[in-house]
């Protein structure tokens, strides 16, 4: 069996995506999301014109050599176009393996450790009572755990919060917009935030929040302290995590669990957090972190430690990623959570798929490979649009973490 063609399709159902579809010599289709948001084109580069040359003829089964040849034979290892070139590859292999075996692909993984998975949905809101009723919204809808993110008073946009009420999607068509930043601010206001929404849904939901890289290391020791009362489920990206050893310092004052990982590409990037148990959840995610492939082997070492999954599932991640990611989390012993923020009705029949939400959680059927397609001719019909992840910047003009 030979792999005989490979292309990338780039496509803007609102918002930009990339496919990897492989067909083999016996016409059978698979596809990966190379999805990175803000800088798409670099990937498909990547892929048209140092990926694919060397992979047609190759025989599509060979997962694990193929993963090797593309990460080992680089030379030039790690990073997220190289990382989220091979995971495309990688999803779109294990998704020709699955319909090969007619088996879904959690079956090949080693079968079904749950029958869904939780998933947590974005409450957003412009002021805290905006936020309470998004909250009370998702309670409505089903979810059992919800992230909350409020606008901050003082601050003409914050991150996590819509243009439009209910509605958040941090990419912008045109050039990267700028958002002010002030810790002081979103410190004084966060605590409170939760306070409230306790007081509103009672203890029943598991309630998250992302601090999105914004902290230093003692000021997310500060946060989660503060937040000790409101038990929340995770703070994620307290700190930037270049740098593992920061989270020694946050360990050291608060036992509210921490989540990262969203932007890591490789076991390297977490390797230390996990070991030295400075995290509770890993979100590095199928699209990003080079595949099936490798994403398991961060989760089986993960799993030595007590580490839980929690993958990033935003929008930018395509329903390719998502039907990937929900194969592997029906399968992986150590899951935790699954972020779930929906895609828009016209991404959805570009990508139609088998997996859904039931009453807080992620299912699908039994279905042969990833269970998801794309519709090329729709596809076509909307073309790339440059769009950007905004920039931070503090009062004085300084550039900070977005
Ligand atoms: C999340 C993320 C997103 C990212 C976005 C970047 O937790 O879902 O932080 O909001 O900012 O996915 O591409
Ligand atoms: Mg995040």
């Amino acid at each position: 069996m030979k792999i005989e063609r490979i292309q990338t399709i780039v496509t803007c159902p609102g918002r930009n995506f990339v496919t990897v579809k492989i067909v083999t010599d016996e016409g059978v289709i698979g596809l990966g999301d190379a999805t990175l948001n803000g800088r798409e084109l670099a990937v498909k580069a990547y892929l048209d014109e140092h990926v694919f040359p060397c992979l047609v003829g190759r025989d599509p089964r060979n997962i694990e050599d193929i993963w090797q040849y593309l990460y080992r034979g680089a030379y030039w290892r790690r990073g997220p176009v190289t990382m989220s070139a091979i995971a495309a590859v990688d999803m779109a292999l294990w998704d020709i393996k699955g319909k090969l075996a007619g088996m879904p692909v959690y079956q090949l993984l080693g079968g079904k450790s749950r029958d869904g998975l939780m998933v947590y949905g974005h409450a957003n809101g412009k002021d805290h009572a905006e936020a309470i009723e998004a909250v009370q919204q998702h309670v409505e809808e089903g979810y059992k755990a919800i992230r909350v993110q409020s606008g901050v008073p003082g601050l003409a946009k914050t991150y996590g919060v819509g243009k439009t009420k209910g509605f958040y999607e941090p990419a912008e068509k045109g050039l990267p917009p700028e958002e002010p930043w002030d810790t002081s601010l979103y410190l004084r206001h966060t605590p409170e935030l939760f306070r409230k929404v306790r007081e509103a849904v009672g203890h029943d939901i598991h309630l998250l929040h992302d601090a999105h890289h914004r902290l230093t290391p003692i000021e997310a020791g500060r946060l989660g302290k503060e937040l000790e009362p409101y038990s929340l489920f995770w703070i994620e990206d307290a700190t930037p995590a270049e740098n593992q050893e920061a989270f020694r310092l946050i360990r050291q004052h608060t036992t509210t669990p921490l989540a990262i990982g969203e932007v890591f590409n490789s076991i390297w990037d977490c390797k230390d957090l996990i070991s030295e148990q400075l995290i509770d959840y890993i979100r590095s995610t199928i699209t990003h972190a080079g595949g099936i492939t490798h994403v398991r082997r961060i989760a089986d070492f993960a799993a030595l430690y007590q580490v839980r999954t929690g993958f990033h599932g935003a929008t930018d991640l395509s329903p390719v990623c998502m039907a990937a990611a929900v194969n592997f989390g029906l399968w992986v012993p150590n899951f935790g959570i699954q972020e779930l923020m929906p895609h828009s009705p016209l991404t959805n029949e570009v990508f139609p798929h088998n997996y859904r939400f039931e009453d807080g959680y992620l299912v699908m059927d039994d279905v042969p490979g990833l269970g998801v397609d794309i519709d090329e001719a729709l596809a076509a019909r909307y073309p790339y649009e440059r769009a950007y992840l905004p920039v931070a910047r503090l009062r004085d003009g300084s550039m900070w973490n977005w």
